[in-house]
């Protein structure tokens, strides 16, 4: 499905906030635009006058699969209102209705806003999640409240048809270098499936901590998670299993699904620790919690890196219902090139054993047996002639190049945290590049999606994620959702600014970037 011309036109040129014709004893100075959304939906067409006021008298009709999203509906929106909102099987008028109906493109969906009735049309409960993210930015930033406020709550009249460019659209936590509790993960969670990102990657071990109870080697957690396996010696903790499957359950609730990555050969000093015999002699290196990379790697050449290796994936893969298994194999300076490959051809075919895709950050793309995964390319060049061949050969890409979509990568250099060594990524830099055409040689069509991981060497606790991850997080949500036709520097700048006081309202500590006007 294509944008027309004229949508586009009406996304770039229309206003985000218009005035309302207040009637009745409570303010209602502005109201959104149909447009107002992020990320940016693909076709829009505003029918003004039509808009549909909330009321005490509204009711939210669902039936079958579509029930719980019309309760995650009924339940963002009582607090604020402070209306009953009862989700019913059928209503006449006065309605916000919930339909499954085939159809629609995948996660895609319709919103009919109409003075009357509202109707939101998907195929899946997933299209219906997306379209109620919309429709929770169509009210006014007011709704994120906790206590009833006395305004009025308009809809602008119109209709939408919104649909994902890319399948995937992600953002990664890394819980090994400090760990986060669940509940900053499902906070972040929270956040982030705001704008229909659908993927969670929990980077779960490297050099300083082990992170994932692993019922075949528990020293692996018990000595790796221990307290002071954090960077610099702070923090520690791991997920136990039960953890661990709350979280599933928890992100898919919001239609997220987990990737658990387990990073091997190199980023194993944690694990060796645990099990000495995880190094080619057999004796334990040191605990290490600095913010070196590179320096560690399991023996490839003997028989128990394999036997690890497959007691991981398969107690990893076991309890991930989702189709991804990351093995990392980033920066594994300390591994010989051939040892590598020989590593590779015998672990990749074994993520597949136990069921899942295997996942892998772009270093991979060297072993022939990456032809079937998923490579995370996370170079700052346009041109990676590996990546390409193993493209070519049947491997699908997620972008997540280091100098535009990394979230730890400072703001400028001013902010407080972050690293460097990618450069400073302002709003602009994270926003202004297009996925389909990033790597020479890569077509559009292998292109799986986008990612934009926030590694936490620098970072503690939801404060520091928050600050890192917003606003920057949605400009790569908006690369993997909006059709290229509506990628528009100042229309995704007033978006932003106006969804400032959204992200007060919730408490959530962002970046205020100086690129954009905030409300
Ligand atoms: C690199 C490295 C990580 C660091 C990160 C910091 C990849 C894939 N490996 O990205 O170990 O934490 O940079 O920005």
């Amino acid at each position: 499905m294509r944008l027309t011309r004229l949508a586009v036109a009406l996304i770039v040129a229309l206003p985000l906030v218009t005035a309302t014709a207040s009637a009745g004893p409570f303010p209602g100075p502005a109201m959104i635009a149909l447009t107002g959304v992020l990320p940016a939906v693909a076709e829009a067409t505003p029918a003004p006058g039509d808009d549909f006021r909330l009321t005490a008298q509204t009711v939210i009709t669902a039936s079958g699969d579509a029930m719980p999203v019309a309760g995650q509906l009924a339940a963002a929106l009582r607090p604020a209102t402070g209306f009953g909102l009862p989700v019913v099987t059928a209503a006449g008028t006065a309605a916000i209705a919930l339909v499954l109906e085939p159809g629609h493109p995948d996660e895609g969906y319709r919103l009919d806003i109409r003075d009357a009735r509202v109707e939101l049309r998907a195929s899946r409960p997933a299209g219906l999640f997306a379209g109620v993210q919309t429709l929770r930015q169509l009210l006014p930033p007011e709704i994120e409240a906790d206590t009833p406020q006395r305004r009025r709550w308009v809809l602008p009249g119109g209709h939408i048809k919104d649909h994902p460019r890319y399948a995937y659209r992600g953002s990664m936590l890394d819980l090994a270098r400090h760990f986060h509790e669940p509940a900053e993960v499902r906070a972040y969670i929270d956040q982030i499936s705001r704008f229909k990102i659908n993927y969670l990657h929990l980077h779960l071990s490297d050099d300083q901590g082990w992170r994932i109870q692993i019922d075949s080697w528990p020293r692996l957690t018990e000595v790796g998670g221990a307290p002071g396996t954090g960077v610099g010696g702070a923090g520690g903790g791991f997920l136990t299993k039960d953890d661990y499957r709350d979280l599933v359950r928890y992100a898919a609730d919001r239609y997220i699904t987990i990737v658990p990555e387990i990073d091997m050969p190199g980023h194993v000093n944690a694990a060796q620790v645990a099990y000495p015999e995880l190094t080619c002699d057999g004796v334990a290196p040191k605990a290490r919690t600095d913010m070196r990379v590179g320096y560690s790697s399991l023996c490839v050449g003997e028989e128990i890196a394999y036997r690890f290796a497959e007691d991981v994936i398969r107690e990893v893969a076991e309890m991930t219902p989702g189709p991804y298994l990351h093995i990392g194999g980033d920066e594994t300076f300390a591994t010989a090139h051939g040892g590598y490959l020989a590593f590779q051809r015998r672990v990749l075919p074994l993520v597949g054993e136990h069921g899942k895709t295997a996942f892998g950050w772009h270093e991979i793309a060297q072993s022939p047996a990456a032809a079937g995964a998923v490579l995370q390319y996370w170079g700052k060049e346009n041109s990676h002639p590996a990546v390409a061949t193993a493209v070519a050969a049947g491997a699908r890409l997620v972008l997540s190049p280091a100098n535009r979509a990394y979230l730890d990568m400072r703001y400028d250099k001013l902010t407080p945290g972050g690293l460097d060594w990618a450069g400073s990524i302002e709003v602009r830099k994270a926003y202004d590049w297009n996925p389909g055409r990033l790597l020479h040689g890569v077509p559009e069509e292998s292109v799986l999606g986008v990612e934009a991981p926030l590694w936490s060497e620098t970072l503690r606790d939801l404060a520091d994620i928050e600050f890192m991850a917003f606003p920057r997080l949605v400009a790569a949500a908006e690369l993997g959702w909006s059709p290229r036709a509506t990628h528009d520097w100042e229309s995704f700048r007033a978006r932003l600014g106006a969804y400032g006081p959204r992200w007060a309202r919730q408490g959530v500590r962002f970046h205020r970037s100086p690129q954009i006007r905030w409300s």
